[in-house]
């Protein structure tokens, strides 16, 4: 079965192997800080000191951070299915940049990421690696302490909501790459790609929330899951 238009959704077990936390597994994220205090505007608004040290700490280890087998099978796959004159798109809702580090283009970062700042002022988006405090400048209109994480909290717009659901109108084959199904509106993406004739597929640690919505599903860690999915789909890379 050869797929033309392909969209694949990645949550945190993809990076899982490569150190990047996960949130809602033992010891994840959300164990450890309340998703209200650190992941929401009002959490912002209330102790931004709090938050910013939160996305610091998550922004340093970026740099350290390599891809696994698991972000490198999905960017030869996307080589692949380009080079065929297919449709390709990866949606991410990690804010972490190990896709691109292995190659892949593109990235639809719907939660935002960790390496850009958004200022409150201005609205300008823009690359920013370095700790972001109260006395960051926005390099855009001057304002200092208006810059904040550009990431998507809690209660706010996902970015490229419209190529998402264009893309999984269109698409014939949905793939869920290492994430828990538990935030919306990524949790129901599978039933978008369903209601549009997708063959829906689950690559993931154990079986998520929305394991009874997908027409297959293969279980381990994704480094060998996804590498071994996309081998039998185009071949060994
Ligand atoms: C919004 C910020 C309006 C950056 C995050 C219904 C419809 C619409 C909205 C809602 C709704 N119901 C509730 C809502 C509101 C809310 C929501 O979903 N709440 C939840 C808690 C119920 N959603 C929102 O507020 C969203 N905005 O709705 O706007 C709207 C409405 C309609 C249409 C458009 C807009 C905004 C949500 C974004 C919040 N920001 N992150 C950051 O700090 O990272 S979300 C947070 O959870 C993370 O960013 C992460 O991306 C996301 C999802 O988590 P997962 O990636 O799945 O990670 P998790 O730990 O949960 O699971 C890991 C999985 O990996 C597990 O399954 C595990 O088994 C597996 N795994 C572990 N190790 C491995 C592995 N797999 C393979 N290999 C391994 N080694």
């Amino acid at each position: 079965m050869t797929f033309r238009r392909i969209v694949i959704l990645t949550g945190a077990g993809v990076s899982a192997e490569s150190g990047m936390g996960t949130f809602r597994d033992k010891g994840g994220i959300w164990t450890r800080h309340r998703l209200e205090d650190v992941a929401t505007p009002e959490g912002f608004a209330r102790n931004p000191d709090l938050v910013h040290a939160f996305y610091n700490t998550r922004r340093g280890a970026l740099k350290a951070a390599q891809p696994n087998a698991a972000h490198l099978a999905l960017a030869r796959l996307q080589r692949h299915v380009e080079a065929d004159g297919g449709d390709f798109m990866l949606v991410t809702q990690n804010v972490d940049n190990l896709h691109e580090k292995a190659g892949s283009t593109r990235v639809v970062h719907m939660h935002g990421e960790l390496a850009s700042a958004l200022c409150a002022a201005c609205g300008a988006r823009g690359y920013w690696d370095k700790d972001l405090t109260g006395d960051s400048e926005c390099w855009s209109c001057g304002a200092v302490g208006a810059l904040r994480p550009d990431v998507v909290w809690f209660g706010e717009m996902p970015y490229g909501m419209d190529d998402i659901y264009r893309g999984l109108e269109l698409a014939d084959l949905f793939v869920s790459v290492g994430t828990s199904g538990e935030v919306y509106p990524a949790a129901g993406f599978v039933n978008e790609a369903r209601l549009a004739g997708a063959h829906t597929i689950e690559l993931n640690l154990e079986p998520s929330a929305n394991v009874r919505i997908f027409s297959e599903g293969r279980y381990g860690p994704a480094s060998e899951v996804v590498d071994a999915w996309v081998s039998d789909l185009i071949g060994a890379g």
